[in-house]
């Protein structure tokens, strides 16, 4: 039976590609045909595959909505040291916790430092232990997954522990510990995200590990090269750094790809100035094995073309994640693939009628966590809740957790000069010292913020950018005033909190534009 579904106008997006399952669009009405749910006919109304942040977020939304579901999660152990998990996915087990904690760790014995200038009497000479950190991060992820297993169970999701493949657009293989089983359902929703790449160089997969494996790896991790300058690869060098270890970071290109350059360049530098030494335009040519158990790298810089190589005790490859969409046996479901990502529509629909996608597998889109917890959320609610509300992908706030924290929301200033020009943006920016780096005397030189605005009229505020102490905290409520329509005007007239680092948004006074020193004088008038 199929029932048609009435969607306002006023909630179409443009340029949106006419979905297969658009019969009608008017002015007023686009009218999709939708299969109506018929309970008995399959196994569920619905399943998920994927039990990640995206998946779980999607299946309990649909139990309480009334829906039968099922959500298939299975891990493939990692290709160098058989590294695998439980249920939760990427965030929960080797992404955003166990990154936080060992941040966190690393953050916590430089704060042993300054407690000496601020008068403890601690011993400086503190030094990690590698395996009680490993086994604490464990115990934690481990209790989270026992507690996503008995939520799971409370709100009557199925879980199936098996790696599932497409048989037709209704039919899905599900292989198991102990076999297979065939399970139909009315709707699909694939939340699979991915997993690191290795790149295709000799000794990559037999010698190289990933972020998959650190958080659990069973020895020290040493001198150890990481190999890209994204999100992951200079956090995982902050903090083994942090930790006591010797990191290298090696950038093929540019660091940060994506983020505002400006600062992804005063990040770099704040790290070179701890001793992370940066291997520029480089890229790695083989890891070879030595017989006392290094690791021999060879590389070469992509501009002179000049070989050299070194020894580590790790190489981390951090070059980007791919989707995991080779399982899945797509084609016999007729589901479009994109670069091992999943095309959709902004009703998260793929190119097949019941089929949708949601989270890091899906073509385009922000790979982090509330990304995926919120679209999985309100797909759900548009299947099974007769809700219309979309996901909004735009403006979505993010943090790096390096050693100094950089977090934004909104454009770049690249991209806000890309979109209006460069004379229709103003940049508002400023150095500023935090209160509490006096005492220890640390380094303020890279404690910056900005804000990038409309010139004229109301000097609507674009992106806000900040690197120092406590970032994601600072940035997160000045994200819901961007997404609301924060203009400049408002943020200077905003009272501040003193003496914090947040309150620096507020006393942004100087522009790019009029070349004026952007270096503090003073911090309380
Ligand atoms: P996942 O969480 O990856 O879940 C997909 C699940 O599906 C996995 O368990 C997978 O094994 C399973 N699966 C795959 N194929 C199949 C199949 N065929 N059958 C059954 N199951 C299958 N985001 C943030 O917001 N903040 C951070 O600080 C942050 N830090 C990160 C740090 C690291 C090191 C990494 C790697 C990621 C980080 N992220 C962070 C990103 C975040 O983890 C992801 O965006 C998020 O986990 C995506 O959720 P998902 O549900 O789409 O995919
Ligand atoms: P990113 O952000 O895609 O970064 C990958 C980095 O690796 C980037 O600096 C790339 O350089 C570099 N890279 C890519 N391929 C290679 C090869 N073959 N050799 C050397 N260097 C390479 O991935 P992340 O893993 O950091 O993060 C992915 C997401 O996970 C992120 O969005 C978070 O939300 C969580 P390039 O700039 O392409 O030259």
């Amino acid at each position: 039976m199929h029932l048609f579904e009435f969607i306002p106008a006023s909630q179409l997006v443009e340029g949106e590609p006419r979905h297969r399952r658009s019969i009608y669009r008017s002015a007023y009405l686009d009218i999709r045909l939708r299969e109506e749910s018929t309970k008995g006919s399959y196994d569920y109304d619905l399943i998920v595959i994927g039990g990640g942040s995206a998946g779980l977020a999607c299946a309990k939304e649909a139990v309480l909505n009334g829906a039968r579901v099922a959500c298939l999660d299975f891990v493939k152990p990692t290709p160098t040291l058989g590294t695998k998990w439980g249920v939760g996915g990427t965030c929960v087990n080797v992404g955003c916790i166990p990154k936080k904690l060992m941040h966190q760790a690393s953050l916590l014995g430089e704060a042993v430092h300054e407690a000496a200038a601020y008068g403890w009497n601690v011993d400086e000479k503190i030094k990690p232990d590698w395996h009680k950190l490993v086994q604490s991060v464990q115990n934690h992820i481990k209790s989270v997954n026992w507690v996503t297993r008995v939520d799971l169970r409370d709100k009557k999701v199925e879980y199936i522990n098996g790696l599932g493949s497409f048989v037709d657009s209704h039919t899905l293989l599900a292989k198991l510990k102990s076999g297979e089983r065939t399970i139909t359902a009315q709707t699909f929703v694939i939340a699979v995200g991915g997993r690191p790449r290795y790149p295709d160089i000799p000794g990559a997969v037999e010698y190289g590990i990933t972020s998959d494996d650190l958080f659990s790896l069973d020895r020290e991790p040493g001198k150890t090269l990481v190999v890209g300058a994204g999100y992951i690869g200079l956090e995982c060098a902050g903090f083994l750094k942090g930790l006591g270890y010797e990191p290298t970071v090696m950038v093929r290109s540019i660091v940060l790809r994506g983020f505002d350059q400006q600062m992804a360049e005063l990040v770099a530098a704040s790290m070179e100035e701890r001793g992370i030494p940066f291997l520029r335009k480089t890229v790695p040519l083989s890891v070879e094995k030595q017989d006392d158990g290094k690791l021999l790298v060879k590389y070469k810089n992509v501009e002179t073309g000049e070989e050299a190589e070194d020894v580590y005790d790790t190489v981390l490859w951090a070059i980007g994640r791919k989707g995991l969409v080779d399982d899945l046996n797509l084609p016999n479901a007729g589901v479009t693939v994109q670069k091992d990502k999943i095309p959709v529509d902004s009703q998260e629909a793929t190119n097949v009628a019941n089929i949708y996608a949601v989270g890091d597998i899906i073509y385009g889109k922000p790979e982090l966590t509330p990304v995926a917890v919120l679209a999985g959320r309100l797909l759900a609610r548009r299947l099974y809740g007769g809700s219309t509300q979309r996901m909004d992908y735009k403006d979505v706030a993010t943090t790096v957790f390096t050693p100094l924290e950089y977090a934004c929301v909104g454009l770049s200033e690249e991209d806000a000069v890309k979109q209006f020009g460069a004379d229709e943006i103003e940049v508002f920016h400023g150095y500023y010292k935090p209160t509490e780096f006096f005492i220890p005397q640390k380094s303020v030189r890279y404690c910056y913020l900005k804000a990038v605005a409309e010139r004229h009229g109301d000097q609507r505020v674009y992106g806000l950018h900040y690197i120092g102490p406590v970032a994601g905290e600072v940035i997160q409520g000045f994200a819901a005033a961007l997404k609301s329509g924060l203009t400049i005007n408002t943020l200077i007239n905003t009272v501040g909190i003193h003496p914090t680092t947040a309150e620096e948004f507020t006393r942004l006074a100087i522009t790019k534009r009029s070349g004026l020193d952007p270096t503090p004088a003073s911090c309380c008038s």
